[in-house]
């Protein structure tokens, strides 16, 4: 499929932004030039994925499309039993609601958006146990998605094992800027969880992406491939959620996985609240198949070597015109230090998303604003929280751009840049309840 891309004038961008309300999740896509708002969703089914929709089974029960999607989940990932959602904050939801009592604390490395907010709607509270790494962007750190094994530690001492129903394991951590997680850590965590009995849930939206980072990486891995590499990850772990929408290459899908068939048959239970019934779970036969195909070719070794090859490339540009980005380059995206690229902006006047309404007005190319906007309020207390991490996510669609796509960004990038001295702050005039980075307003300072 191709696509036309549109070109507006920078009037049309001027009003087109006002009218977001300087927020890019509030643009419309037809006024986009190169849109790296997200890869969720985005990316461009292959030639047997569209053959896949064909074949969709859309019997209300027991669709030959959930057991093709069942039988590839066991293979690739080898979890027993699993349950399709519409896409992953729906197993989210799910995973919650069933492992979760009011007071419990999920360590996690580094917060997700819909994940903490599913972990606090259940009565939990999420406490971050990522290195410390994982907060500077400019550690070097090969693996900053790795789990500090002695603040878990200090956690269960507080807190008691009993009150840890799950630690929640993100590989390639989105917010840390796509940074990988080290087989070593996991095995690590593993031993460690295994004695207290705390269970690990991976959250493997990326899954495929973080094994290359180890084959890449780590010690003892270059000889192994994307696929094994996937399917010891999840040996370590008890059941995981995951939104189809990205490494799985589909614009909608996402699956809980667990080992526990008592657990899997109170979710199995939840899920005809919310979803649909427990074979298709909000999806349409042909989306689980397109799904279950997406899954073989996501862990192909030449796929993940040109995917991220591409960011790697989109990174490269951006460093060698002086930009500050997050480093070492991660998977999905390439992440704009908005602290430094806007040093005369205070966190409260919204760097982030000042910067990436400004990239939009000059350039229209929409990336998101990953900071204190995101980050959201301290339910407790009200306060804001204040993330080290102030940043713009470039996210790049897997097999949709090309090389030339990337050079038009990092040339705008560089524009805005050099300019960024007229980048003003920002005021939130409209602050929904729930995620507020979808759907706030604000106008300049
Ligand atoms: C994204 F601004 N990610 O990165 P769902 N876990 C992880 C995700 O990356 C993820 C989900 C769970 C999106 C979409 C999105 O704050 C935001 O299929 C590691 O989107 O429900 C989604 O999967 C949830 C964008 C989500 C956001 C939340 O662009």
């Amino acid at each position: 499929m191709v696509e036309l891309l549109k070109m507006t004038t920078p009037a049309q961008r001027k009003k087109a932004i006002k009218d977001a309300g300087y927020n890019t999740f509030l643009l419309r896509s037809e006024d986009v030039y190169i849109d790296l708002l997200t890869d969720s969703g985005t990316s461009a089914m292959s030639d047997a994925q569209w053959s896949g929709l064909m074949l969709g089974d859309e019997a209300y029960a027991g669709s030959k499309n959930f057991y093709h999607l069942e039988a590839v989940v066991r293979k690739y990932y080898g979890y027993k039993y699993i349950i399709p959602t519409h896409q992953g904050r729906g197993a989210e939801n799910l995973l919650s609601q069933v492992m979760i009592r009011k007071g419990d604390v999920i360590p996690g490395n580094m917060y997700f958006t819909t994940t903490r907010l599913h972990q606090e709607l259940a009565g939990g509270r999420f406490v971050d146990v990522i290195i410390d790494e994982a907060h500077d962007p400019e550690s070097l750190h090969p693996f900053k998605g790795d789990i500090d094994l002695n603040k878990l530690e200090v956690l269960i001492k507080k807190h008691g094992a009993e009150r840890i129903p799950y630690i929640c394991v993100a590989t390639t951590v989105n917010m840390a800027g796509g940074q990988p997680v080290s087989m070593a850590n996991l095995k690590a965590l593993r031993a460690l969880t295994a004695k207290h009995e705390i269970k690990i849930m991976l959250d493997m939206t990326r899954i495929a992406e973080n094994a290359w980072f180890i084959q890449q990486r780590e010690k003892g891995y270059a000889r192994r491939s994307v696929a094994s590499l996937v399917r010891e990850i999840c040996s370590y772990t008890d059941g995981a959620t995951f939104s189809g929408k990205k490494d799985a290459l589909v614009n909608i899908g996402g699956f809980l996985a667990l080992n526990d068939k008592d657990k899997f048959e109170e979710a199995s239970n939840l899920v005809v609240v919310y979803e649909g019934l427990h074979t298709y779970g909000g999806l349409a036969g042909r989306d689980m198949e397109a799904m279950a195909i997406g899954i073989i070719e996501s862990v192909r070794d030449d796929h993940m070597d040109a995917r991220i090859g591409q960011v790697l490339y989109l990174g490269d540009e951006l460093s060698e015109r002086g930009i500050p980005i997050v480093k070492p380059i991660g998977g999905h995206g390439i992440f704009v230090d908005a602290k430094k690229f806007l040093p005369h902006l205070k966190q409260t006047d919204f760097p982030a998303q000042a910067l990436a309404a400004e990239l939009y007005e000059d350039a229209g190319i929409r990336a998101m604003e990953r900071g204190i906007v995101s980050a959201g309020r301290n339910s407790k207390t009200g306060d804001h929280y204040f993330p080290k991490l102030e940043l713009v996510r470039l996210t790049i669609p897997r097999r949709v751009y090309t090389q030339a796509h990337m050079d038009v960004t990092a040339e705008a990038v560089k524009a805005v840049y050099d300019a960024r001295e007229q980048t003003q702050g920002l005021q939130m005039v409209y602050e929904p309840a729930y995620l507020r980075f979808f759907q706030a307003r604000f106008e300049p300072l």
